[in-house]
């Protein structure tokens, strides 16, 4: 039975070039958390995409002499395939391209344009390309664009304007009456008082400087500002203003938006106002995670310094990749990337920590019961703590997650890991082989090892897919009744008289001085 519906969201990325391990990182805590939501009993849609328009995309694609249509095509397989290779479970990929996503952000603009809440004026200002943002005078940073610190061109045309100013009031009184509706709450304060105290001016929303957009329905000699055409995409992929009965009824509003903190303002000022425009609820949340940051600043495209996932999953594998973002980095805070932390969270947590426990627990089973799991029989003195450490995990993840915090909730099934190798210290089952009075005691000791492992398997599964089913084949267990998220709460549920076979590592060793100096 469903518990209900949960929708989650990445940023729909600009296909300008390849994607770095930042655009990986949210959807990799987006998949964490629809994966989640889904084992858990939730009717989950996960959306992902590509925010295709733009004068960046035209500039981009016209240096590779190409159309911009044709060279989107390309980078979009391409993230795709990542996708893919990564086992990213979306349920839909717009893109802002899609016919369908055009016609009803023409739509959307024709409705906000009727109701007076879009009006024609004209600009004069400052503006960013690299970020497809205005500016005023004072939000610069010395004299820079605050977001990326490059220069800022001044523009002066013909626009459409949404009145964004009208809805300052109602923001306010928002960010008041629901604190929980932007994490982390420090950045609140941030959006009240830069951004709303100070007073919103009304938001240009249409270009007549470039053509690579949605025209605007009135007046085809512009195009759909960027960010207005984006942010729609969450609405539009539901069916909105088309179809309001289906996906939209079942999944808006969004439980939760996850983004990059540098464009918090977007998905909390702006969108909001313009579905306070539409008569539509605001998402239910909204989180700005940090940035993952290398020496010298935050990685990104345009600024050249990026890590390419691609290549971290060649040489690692993608559970590897997905557990160091997950595990290594506060959701909330910026952190560092150096090959030496990913390599040392390797070795440290997976090949040691998982990957050993896994490993000489199966081959204990096979050396001493011809690899056929035993039924336990005769307790020791250790079991108890074992069993309850094991069977509370779940629990302690939900509250975790429940809080989007991704690393204390790896970090509660890491500590039933550590448990149970501990278990194997004290218990010292090569000594009791030793003694055939002790059988019955091996036999328990191994029945408890493969059914903690099998519980760790369950609780890994929102993050770590392909290690869950590949303990899942050495502990000969089907996907299905004892891989369920509830069994993680029950001690006993695997089937004794199953026979193990020892797969290959989970995770290898790296050698990390060889692995820096190569
Ligand atoms: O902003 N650390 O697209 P974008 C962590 N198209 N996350 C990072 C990161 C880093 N160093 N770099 C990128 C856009 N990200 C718009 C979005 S949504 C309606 C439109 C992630 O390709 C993070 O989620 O520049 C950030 O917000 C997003 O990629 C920016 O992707």
């Amino acid at each position: 039975m469903s518990k209900g519906t949960y929708y989650v969201t990445t940023p729909i990325y600009y296909p300008s070039s390849k994607l770095h391990i930042g655009h990986t990182y949210t959807t990799v805590a987006a998949d964490a958390i629809a994966r989640y939501k889904r084992v858990t009993g939730y009717d989950v849609m996960f959306l992902t995409g590509t925010d295709e328009h733009g004068q960046k995309i035209q500039n981009v694609a016209k240096e590779k002499g190409l159309h911009p249509k044709e060279f989107l095509d390309g980078v979009v397989s391409e993230i795709q395939n990542l996708w893919e290779t990564m086992e990213i479970s979306y349920d839909k990929f717009i893109r802002t391209t899609d016919d369908y996503h055009e016609r009803r952000v023409s739509e959307l603009f024709k409705i906000l344009y009727d109701k007076g809440d879009i009006y024609k004026g004209e600009y004069e200002g400052l503006y960013c390309t690299p970020c497809e943002s205005f500016w005023t005078e004072s939000q610069l940073k010395d004299g820079k664009c605050p977001d990326c610190g490059r220069a800022v061109q001044s523009t002066k045309e013909e626009a459409y304007f949404f009145k964004l100013s009208k809805y300052q009031d109602r923001l306010l009184e928002l960010f008041e009456s629901n604190p929980d509706i932007l994490e982390p709450k420090s950045r609140i304060n941030e959006m009240v008082n830069n951004f709303i105290k100070p007073g919103l001016e009304d938001l240009c929303v249409s270009r007549s400087t470039f053509d690579w957009g949605i025209p605007v329905p009135i007046d085809e000699k512009h195009v759909i500002y960027v960010w207005l055409d984006a942010l729609s995409n969450y609405i539009t992929a539901l069916g909105y203003p088309e179809e309001k009965d289906g996906d939209f009824a079942k999944y808006w509003p969004a439980d939760v938006h996850l983004v990059g903190k540098e464009i918090v303002r977007f998905h909390t000022i702006i969108w909001f106002a313009i579905l306070m425009a539409l008569d539509v609820p605001v998402p239910k949340k909204v989180f700005g995670h940090g940035w993952i940051l290398l020496e010298g600043g935050k990685m990104s495209k345009s600024v050249g310094n990026i890590v390419d996932p691609v290549v971290l999953i060649e040489r690692y594998g993608v559970d590897a990749l997905k557990y160091f973002l997950l595990r290594e980095y506060t959701f909330g805070q910026d952190g560092l990337f150096t090959n030496e932390v990913l390599l040392n969270r390797i070795n440290a947590d997976l090949a040691n920590d998982l990957g050993n426990l896994v490993s000489r627990s199966i081959s204990m089973v096979e050396k001493y019961r011809g690899g056929v799991v035993p039924a336990a029989k005769t307790a020791t003195d250790f079991d108890e703590d074992l069993k309850n450490i094991a069977t509370s995990a779940s629990n302690l993840v939900d509250k975790r997650l429940d809080n989007l915090d991704f690393s204390n909730a790896l970090e509660e099934i890491w500590k039933v890991i550590r448990r149970t190798n501990k278990y194997i210290d004290e218990t010292m089952p090569w000594a009791l082989a030793k003694d055939e009075a002790n059988a019955g005691v091996l036999d328990s000791v191994l029945y408890n090892l493969i059914e903690s492992i099998r519980i760790i398997s369950v609780l890994i599964q929102p993050f770590l897919i392909h290690t869950s089913r590949s303990i899942w084949n050495q502990i000969n267990v089907n996907e299905g009744d004892a891989t369920a998220w509830d069994t993680s709460v029950e001690f006993g549920i695997y089937q004794p008289g199953t026979i193990v076979k020892k797969g290959e590592a989970l995770f290898p060793r790296i050698d990390i001085k060889v692995e820096l100096e190569a």
